[in-house]
C-alpha cells in the first residue's frame, strides 16, 4: 500500500440522549473493538485517536419540552463543534464515532466554520432512512436526533447552543440518499427548503452509481468540501440490525460499498460521521464491523486497482 501523508482524527461521541433510548453511547467503544484504527492505519493514514468527548453540562441551556435532553445534547454539540473544527484546522480528516445522530449538529457546524475559513462551500451527503429535518414544533417524538439537518441549516429554533453568527449550511447543498421515512410536517419542510432528496424509489429507478456521480459533480463544480454523515439505518436491517430506528427496504451492502468507493475516488470528502450504532441491539458486532468496512472503503480500501474515472 502506498504511503499517504493524511491524518485521520477519531473523535468518540458517547451520546445517546438525542435518540430516546439507551445504547448509542457504547458506539465509540464498539468501533474501536471492531478495529477502526487499524483498518485506517493499514491504508497508510496516520490515525490520531482523540478519545471520547466528555463535555461539562451547559448550565445556560434550559430543558425544553419538545427537544428532549436539550442541555446534554447542547453541551455535546458545543464540544463536538470545537473538536471537529480543531481537527480539520490541524489538517486532519475528522471521523466522528457516534453516538446518536444529534452529534451532526456539532460536526457539521464545525465543518461549516472550517469551510468558511477556506471560503469554500460545505456540502453534506446524508445517508439515512430519515431526513432528520424536524424542528421542535414538528417532531412527533421530541428526539433531537430527528432534527440535526434543520439545526445546521438554521431552520430549527433551540435555545442558543452555538453563536448566532455561526456559518449555516445552505439546504440546497444537502443531498439525502436512502430516504424512506419522513414525518408529515418534515415532508413540507424539506420541500420548502429545497433539500435534495433521493428516496429508495429514485435509487431503484436510477441506480446508486448514477445518483452519486451527479452529486459528486455538483460538489466538484462548486469547489466544495463534502461532509458525509452515515446513519446505520441507511442500510437494510438485514444487513445492519444494530440500530434503534430500523426501516425495511434499505440500502444493500453492495450499494453502500459502491458509494464509499466513488467517494474515495472523488477526493472530495473532508469529514465523516458514523452514527446511530447501538451495540446493545447488534448481532455479535456485525453492524459495527460493517460500518468499519464501509469507512475503510471510503478511505481507499479496494478490491482491485482500477484506473480512476471522473465522477
Ligand atoms: N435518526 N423522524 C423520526 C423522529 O423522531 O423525528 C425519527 C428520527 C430518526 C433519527 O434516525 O437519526
Ligand atoms: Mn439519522
Ligand atoms: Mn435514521
Ligand atoms: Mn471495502
Amino acid at each position: 500500500m502506498q504511503k499517504q501523508e493524511k491524518t485521520v482524527a477519531l473523535i468518540g461521541v458517547p451520546l445517546e440522549e438525542g435518540s430516546g433510548r439507551g445504547g448509542c453511547a457504547m458506539g465509540p467503544a464498539a468501533y474501536r473493538i471492531a478495529g477502526i484504527a487499524s483498518a485506517l492505519g493499514e491504508l497508510g493514514y496516520a490515525v490520531e485517536d482523540r478519545g471520547d468527548l466528555r463535555p461539562q453540562p451547559a448550565a445556560d441551556l434550559a430543558p425544553m419540552d419538545r427537544a428532549k435532553h436539550l442541555p446534554v445534547v447542547g453541551a455535546f454539540t458545543r464540544a463536538i463543534e470545537a473538536e471537529t473544527y480543531a481537527a480539520a484546522t490541524s489538517g486532519a480528516v475528522p471521523i466522528l464515532l457516534g453516538g446518536d445522530h444529534s452529534l451532526s449538529m456539532g460536526s457539521v457546524s464545525g465543518m461549516a466554520r472550517y469551510a468558511a475559513t477556506l471560503d469554500r462551500p460545505l456540502y453534506v451527503l446524508w445517508l439515512d432512512a430519515h431526513s432528520d429535518f424536524n424542528a421542535p414544533e414538528t417532531s412527533p417524538s421530541g428526539n433531537i436526533h430527528g432534527m440535526p439537518v434543520a439545526f445546521f441549516c438554521g431552520k430549527a429554533e433551540f435555545a442558543p447552543i452555538l453563536p448566532s453568527d455561526r456559518p449555516l449550511v445552505d439546504p440546497r447543498r444537502v443531498y439525502q440518499v436512502g430516504i424512506r421515512s419522513v414525518d408529515e410536517e418534515e415532508r413540507r419542510l424539506i420541500r420548502e427548503n429545497a433539500v435534495n432528496v433521493f428516496d429508495m424509489r429514485a435509487i431503484d429507478e436510477e441506480g446508486m452509481g448514477s445518483i452519486l456521480k451527479r452529486i459528486l459533480a455538483d460538489v466538484r463544480d462548486a469547489g466544495g468540501l463534502l461532509h458525509v454523515s452515515l446513519d446505520v439505518d441507511f442500510l437494510d436491517p438485514d444487513v445492519a440490525p444494530g440500530v434503534g430506528t430500523t426501516v425495511p427496504g434499505g440500502a444493500t451492502f453492495r450499494e453502500a460499498h459502491l458509494i464509499m468507493e466513488l467517494l474515495h475516488d472523488s477526493g472530495l470528502v473532508s469529514s465523516l460521521d458514523l452514527v446511530e450504532l447501538n451495540p446493545f441491539l447488534d448481532d455479535r458486532g456485525r453492524s459495527a464491523r460493517i460500518m468499519v468496512e464501509l469507512a475503510a472503503s471510503l478511505f481507499g480500501k479496494r478490491i482491485l486497482d482500477r484506473p480512476t474515472r471522473g465522477g
